[in-house]
């Protein structure tokens, strides 16, 4: 297929423009054929971009080493550029969008001298669905093609939705590495110093800019900046809600099944709650999505939500065959691995992979390594960040109703975070505004999926939204508190939870086992969706009663008191902080609600 094919009446001229700001050595669209595929990852091992894996071990998979300095989402060189800054709100960076598009063409321009400059039509959400949206990103990048192959659907059958005048989003996307004639990367990942990167997008006019990163969130376009940023403001304009959470199906002993959508910061759990085995006997959890939903009112007043993508980038450290056999299933074949550790018999390596290092490793920076267990100081073999891009429809735990264009009723929605201390193990809000309002205090320990920020240290990060809500959070506050006021029959919205699987006992261990073993709140989750469960009424929300869930090996009672108690003090001290540091941030843009959930919060505390 030719770019002088393609018949959509303004898709050919926007290529053309961009290839003669950009100058290419050619321009190559991304047909969505397995041929192709095959042909480009064929093209990266030659160029020595990328290793091929074992074939006995991990058929049609490869390995790739990024530049050390780009290995997660850069939130520092974010941009929401709204016409005006206040639209674009207080926790995201803003530039003038004349400004930001003047200096992202000077980079753009000449920067794919030596490069093929490929165009790729895709479809968030199935092909034709009516709830799909469709974007065409121009990359210089192989990597980003394949990645986007299995990330969302590509090709052919998405200009023929498209027709001659079909919307997309227009995507640009550069590496930022041009070639002087005759250099070549000499197998290096190309991408350009920390100060040339722009991750940039123009809600008004609905565009994406991403200008010097290779890595993931900021070069798979279809991923957070179109399937959050862009759409989150989409979903403002429209009624809908855009949100960073994963979709799962659970199915009680009795067969009776509901959809539960849950939203947690990145590298938060998201992945490793879609796909968990349950602990206790006669349940099944099934996996919908594990990063993004699209949430909308179906004709029966019920809320639906779609998984918008096609495969996982997922955090490959910690997932073994005991935390998460579903993804090891998944990424055990066609799959492309980012900053993980290489064996001598060609097979990927990372921390928490359930076995000892099998002798010799290459480390995500390519050099030697051997696993010295004494030494707690050693540096990880693989990039704590480190990801596997894994198609869903290799996942064992995947639900039938995974591509259904209709999506799944949400029964329950459930807030979470990291939080070693304070935040119980599980709470339920009043209704659907307590639950915003629960939603909205969310903090969370930073993890290593975002470069610059200071891992471990405790953020606010609403809805797991911060870094990915594309306009004004106070005004996304809002949007949440008029999505439950649009509900035709309030009975049948979500039940809201807010949950933590991370609390730590004073010498730094997990009070609570995680992973599988999450299964039993779930459980209570389920019940207290058909109003059966046992609770109690809390200061903070309707929690679990002592007995209510059965304890799970190694946790005693004690533990589980600790687990369900409300920590008045340290409830206050996030009182104090949400009042002081987070809320004024809105300003006028907060709605009255949630202060107002505030104030009783505290003298709940206080009378407590
Ligand atoms: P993104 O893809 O960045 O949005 O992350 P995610 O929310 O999907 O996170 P993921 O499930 O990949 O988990 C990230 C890390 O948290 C992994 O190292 C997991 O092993 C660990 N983790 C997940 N669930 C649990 C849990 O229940 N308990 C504990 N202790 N760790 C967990
Ligand atoms: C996240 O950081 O929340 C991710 C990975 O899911 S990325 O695609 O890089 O955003
Ligand atoms: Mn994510």
């Amino acid at each position: 297929m030719n770019v002088a094919d393609l018949t959509h009446s303004g898709l050919k001229q926007w290529i053309l423009d961009f290839a003669e700001l950009t100058t290419p050595e050619e321009i190559v669209i991304a047909d969505g054929s397995a041929a192709q595929y095959d042909e480009l990852v064929a093209q990266q091992i030659a160029g020595g971009y990328c290793v091929p894996l074992n074939p006995e071990k991990r058929p049609g998979s490869i390995a790739y080493n990024s530049d050390p300095s780009d290995v997660a989402r850069v939130e520092n060189r974010t941009y929401i550029a709204a016409q005006n800054k206040e639209a674009a709100g207080p926790t995201n960076n803003w530039i003038d969008p004349v400004v930001l598009k003047e200096t992202m063409t000077g980079l753009y321009r000449g920067c794919m001298k030596g490069r093929t400059l490929y165009v790729i039509p895709f479809s968030m959400g199935p092909v034709g669905s009516p709830i799909a949206k469709i974007g065409v990103e121009l990359t210089d990048s192989a990597y980003v093609v394949i990645n986007m192959m299995i990330m969302t659907r590509v090709g052919a059958k998405v200009l023929e939705v498209l027709g001659t005048d079909g919307e997309y989003v227009p995507c640009y996307h550069s590496v930022g590495k041009p070639l002087a004639g005759g250099e070549s990367d000499n197998g290096q990942w190309p991408c350009a110093p920390i100060e040339q990167k722009y991750i940039s997008h123009f809600p008004e006019t609905r565009e994406i800019w991403s200008y010097g990163s290779g890595y993931g969130g900021n070069a798979l376009l279809g991923k957070k900046c179109l399937a959050l940023r862009i759409a989150s403001v989409l979903a403002h304009d429209e009624g809908w809600l855009a949100e960073h959470m994963l979709i799962l199906k659970i199915t009680s002993p009795e067969g009776k099944s509901k959809f539960v959508a849950g939203a947690f910061p990145s590298a938060c759990g998201k992945t490793n709650l879609a796909m968990l085995v349950p602990t206790i006997p006669g349940w099944k959890v099934e996996t919908v999505g594990d990063d993004i939903a699209w949430m909308k009112y179906g004709s029966d007043g019920q809320l639906y939500a779609i998984n918008p993508e096609a495969g996982f980038f997922g955090v490959a450290p910690g997932t073994s065959n005991d935390s998460n056999y579903n993804a090891m299933v998944s990424a055990s074949k066609n799959s492309i691995f980012t900053n993980c550790a290489l064996t001598e018999d060609n097979d990927v390596w990372w921390e928490g992979i359930g076995y000892d290092a099998p002798g010799k490793l290459i480390d995500w920076h390519g050099n030697e390594w051997v696993q010295d267990k004494g030494n707690k100081e050693q540096k990880p073999a693989a990039h704590p960040n480190a990801r596997f891009t894994a198609p869903a429809a290799q996942c064992p735990s995947i639900a039938s109703e995974w591509e259904d264009p209709k999506g799944v009723p949400i029964s329950a929605i459930l807030f979470g975070g990291r939080r070693a201390h304070t935040v119980p193990l599980v709470h339920q809000s009043y209704d659907w505004n307590h639950g915003v309002f629960l939603g909205s205090i969310v903090g969370s320990e930073i993890t290593a999926a975002a470069l610059d920020l200071k891992v471990g240290t405790i953020r606010r990060d609403p809805f797991a939204m911060l870094p990915f809500c594309g306009y004004n959070m106070g005004d996304y506050f809002q949007h949440w508190i008029n999505v439950g006021k649009a509900a035709t029959d309030e009975s049948k919205l979500p039940k809201i939870f807010y949950v933590n699987w991370f609390r730590k006992t004073e010498d730094g261990k997990w009070l609570w086992p995680g992973f599988g073993e999450n299964s039993r709140v779930l459980k209570w989750v389920f019940e207290a969706c058909d109003g059966t469960a046992k609770s109690v009424d809390t200061p903070i929300g309707i929690m679990p009663t002592a007995d209510a869930i059965d304890l799970p090996e190694g946790v005693s009672e004690e533990d589980m008191r600790e687990l369900l108690s409300v920590d008045v003090d340290g409830w206050l001290r996030e009182v104090e902080d949400v009042r002081t540091n987070h809320y004024p941030k809105f300003g006028d843009h907060l709605p009255k609600e949630l202060s107002s959930f505030l104030d009783q919060l505290e003298a709940k505390l206080k009378a407590a």
